[in-house]
């Protein structure tokens, strides 16, 4: 027999969303979690959402036969920025299926190799940022990789420079983004009627700031439109780009939302994570020596090239880690697929109940910690399990921080060069030490994870003349 699913009272009409703090409704839940258990019920804005933290059950809710992602949430309110995009589409929508075949090849490994380059231009200027500050000045960690891979995925996805590190204001496309995201958050735990009739204020801001990008989004697809390149970056790929199943191409309305996608999807996650890794490269001298000294064996003092990156299998140990510890997107949600033919299944080896529609959502930080698969030392970064031979034997669906299956994370191959490049190419030139040697790690969450307040200095080395 079905066993009803556990979870604290909440409030009328307002439901638990008091339970939640917004900054930092991640470990909240956590706790919720280490209160009732793997599996827990809330009811958040008028909604019922089932919360899932063991690898056990998420192994189950990633049957891609049964269950699917469900675009609720924040991810529903993001719709009202880019619509059915690529990371907003329900699965069952015919514009997300169009877009994932024609950008999977532009998305591929062969593609990402291509944009090599242009990311060495960009990490480099980050290195010469941080060699002329020199090591007194105060790094402030989160801000110069966010100028990295803002300034990386606008310059390989639209062939634009942000030049956010020759500036203190960011390019204004990222003031609009910031806001979008961070009110999409708070909307997503409101009630409709508040969002649309008694926040007026945010909800005039929240349109001025959708517009904002669309028209940025709109001024670089004219500008290529009107100049032509046979370029091959992402812009490029959505503009001439056929589905080889149904021969067509994305409508500009469809490349808009898309290029827009890129920006808000490709930055934010791999900035935090070279954000937390750093912050234990700086934490732990122990693994910092070793990726350093990897560092030095594969690449010694010459140019970093697409060759060396292959070759850095302590970095990469660390940098998956670093996301299981971290995982920077850290929710994803499930819900039943449209198309599955009961009305009802069960999760939990059969013991709870779930109906069509119904969100379940992964707490990735909790699960990629199930003292089930990863031990009593969970809670530690131990980059040796994540080296080749241990991370290609781990049980399915325990290191999840790209998402699942069909709709899992499509510039996964993007972010990883990108992070192995700068990680490298850092390396290579500096040593680094924190700014205060008592900090203690804070998250600060928006959709995303980082560290809060993280500071540090980075000298030149020695041999580096
Ligand atoms: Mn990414 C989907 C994590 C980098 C573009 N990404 C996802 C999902 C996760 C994720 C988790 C699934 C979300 C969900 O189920 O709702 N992504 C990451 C992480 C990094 C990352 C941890 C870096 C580290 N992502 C990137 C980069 C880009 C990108 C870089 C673009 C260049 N991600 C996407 C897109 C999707 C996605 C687009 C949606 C794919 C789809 O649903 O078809």
């Amino acid at each position: 027999m079905a066993e009803p699913i556990p979870g604290p009272k909440g409030l009328p009409i307002l439901g638990n969303i008091l339970d939640i703090d917004p900054v930092d409704a991640v470990a909240c839940l956590g706790g919720i979690a280490a209160e009732y258990g793997p599996i827990f019920q809330l009811s958040l804005a008028g909604q019922s959402k089932i919360f899932i933290s063991s690898r056990d059950l998420v192994d189950e809710v990633s049957d891609e036969r049964r269950f699917t992602k469900q675009v609720g949430g924040p991810l529903a309110q993001l719709r009202n920025v880019c619509a059915d995009s690529l990371f907003t589409a329900h699965s069952d929508e015919p514009n997300w299926e169009v877009a994932h075949r024609v950008l999977m090849p532009a998305f591929g490994p062969l593609a990402v190799r291509s944009m090599f380059d242009e990311m060495h231009d960009l990490a480099a200027q980050l290195v010469i940022k941080w060699a002329r500050f020199g090591p007194q000045e105060t790094i402030d960690v989160s801000s110069d990789f966010t100028r990295l891979t803002l300034d990386t995925i606008a310059l390989c996805s639209m062939s634009t420079r942000f030049n956010s590190f020759y500036r203190d204001q960011m390019h204004p496309f990222v003031g609009s983004m910031v806001s979008v995201l961070q009110e999409s958050g708070k909307r997503a735990v409101r009630p409709p009627f508040v969002n649309n009739y008694i926040m007026r204020g945010s909800l005039k801001q929240y349109r001025t700031d959708i517009e904002a990008l669309q028209h940025i989004a709109g001024d670089v697809l004219a500008e290529r439109r009107a100049n032509p390149s046979d370029k091959k970056d992402l812009l490029n790929a959505m503009i001439n780009g056929r589905d080889p199943k149904t021969g067509q191409g994305l409508s500009d309305e469809s490349i808009l939302n898309n290029m827009i996608v890129f920006l808000i999807a490709g930055h934010e996650t791999t900035s935090g994570l070279l954000s937390f890794l750093f912050y234990y490269l700086l934490t732990r001298p122990d693994v910092f020596e070793r990726a350093q000294h990897e560092v030095d064996e594969v690449i010694g003092s010459g140019p970093v090239t697409i060759e060396h990156m292959s070759k850095l299998h302590y970095v990469e140990a660390c940098l998956r880690e670093t996301l299981r510890l971290h995982p920077t997107a850290p929710v994803i949600t499930f819900q039943t697929r449209s198309d599955f033919k009961e009305e009802t299944t069960t999760i939990g080896n059969g013991k709870h109940q779930v109906s069509k529609g119904q969100g379940i959502v992964a707490l990735l930080i909790d699960i990629q910690r199930d003292p089930s698969v990863w031990g009593d030392d969970a809670d530690e970064f131990k980059a040796e399990r994540m080296m080749d031979d241990s991370f290609n034997k781990l049980p399915k669906n325990s290191w999840k921080p790209f998402g699942n299956g069909i709709r899992g994370c499509i510039g996964r191959p993007f972010a990883w060069q990108e992070s192995l490049l700068i990680t490298a190419m850092l390396l290579q030139t500096f040593d680094f030490r924190l700014q205060d040697p008592e900090y203690k790690l804070k998250i600060k969450q928006t959709l995303t994870i980082k560290p809060g307040n993280f500071y540090m200095h980075a000298s030149l080395r020695k041999h580096i003349d």
